[in-house]
């Protein structure tokens, strides 16, 4: 059977799912997106995704066709015809279909509304037990002053100009400082240090509102140590005790060494192996049933 995807009102399979070559979202970036993983046949934290897609239509000056609940709904429908038990959804919302010029009143007939499900494939593979390389891109991530990096536009060109940096130094993520000079986030994940049994990550000032950032320094109470959102910098990265990132694809990975140094003892640490074992238990249990229960 072939996978659908949702386009405009449709369940399409994904080979008839298409959009216009006049879409705003292709031709100038314009439009938001999330991504969301499926464990177990359940919908990890749906609502904090579903929240950050209304939040950044909002900031975007666009309406989203549906309501909160119809977009679950879609999503969790979608999932349903694509059998989906361990997947990752896809929901994009661009400003739609016009003519050419950047102006979002040149589009005709509303936001086009796109959703994919798919069963989803490990990312990292054995770095998870190895640990990955990470460099300081020369780029920095783009201010709050011109564009909110909380907003989880379809403008990924910073990230993946950093990412293409990391490519070309065989590393295997980039961290990318803000313009002032502190950390603030990797192309598509977010970052923490750890010392002194201490979690750091930055402030959500100049990064997106990672919803697995929000689940680790959940978790971190939980386990009883302490996590602070704070700036630092590049020294406090070099000399931390362990180093993680954080996204909903890349689950939570260790960091092992950042631009040539090696980050405490070379092995994914401690603490992000206690956290990362109670977020697979998390995954596993939590988040919103996709099939009904019986
Ligand atoms: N920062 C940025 C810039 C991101 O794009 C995160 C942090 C982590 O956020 P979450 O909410 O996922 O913990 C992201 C998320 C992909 C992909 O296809 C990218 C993300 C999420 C899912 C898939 O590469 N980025």
């Amino acid at each position: 059977m072939e996978l659908l995807a949702y386009v405009n009102g449709e369940f399409l399979p994904e080979s008839d799912a298409k959009v216009s070559v006049f879409d705003h979202g292709l031709l100038y970036g314009d439009g938001i997106f999330e991504g969301i993983r499926a464990y177990n046949g359940r919908v990890f934290r749906l609502d904090d995704h579903l929240r950050r897609l209304f939040d950044s239509a909002k900031a975007i000056h666009m309406e989203i066709p549906h309501s909160v609940d119809e977009m679950r709904d879609l999503i969790l429908e979608l999932c349903r015809r694509n059998e989906i038990e361990d997947g990752y959804i896809r929901p994009v919302v661009t400003r739609g279909k016009g003519d050419l010029g950047l102006d979002p009143r040149k589009v005709k007939g509303g936001p086009t509304v796109v959703i994919i499900a798919r069963p989803f494939e490990v990312l990292y593979g054995d770095k998870y037990e190895e640990g990955l390389e990470l460099i300081t891109s020369t780029y920095r991530r783009v201010p709050s002053q011109s564009v909110s990096p909380n907003i989880k536009s379809l403008n990924y060109l910073n990230q993946i100009l950093a990412r293409v940096e990391a490519n070309i130094h065989d590393a295997d993520e980039a961290l990318l400082l803000d313009i002032q000079g502190y950390v603030s986030e990797a192309s598509a994940d977010n970052f923490f240090v750890v010392r002194d049994e201490i979690l750091t990550t930055p402030p959500t000032v100049s990064i997106l509102q990672g919803v697995t950032r929000q689940t680790v320094l959940e978790i971190a109470v939980e386990l009883g140590y302490k996590a602070r959102e704070r700036f630092f910098t590049l020294y406090d990265v070099y000399g931390a005790d362990e180093a993680f990132i954080t996204g909903t694809a890349a689950e939570i990975a260790p960091v092992v060494r950042v631009d040539d140094r090696v980050v405490g003892d070379g092995k994914p640490g401690r603490i992000t192996k206690q956290i990362t074992a109670r977020y697979r238990d998390l995954v596993r249990s939590t988040g919103t049933p996709i099939y009904e229960k019986a």
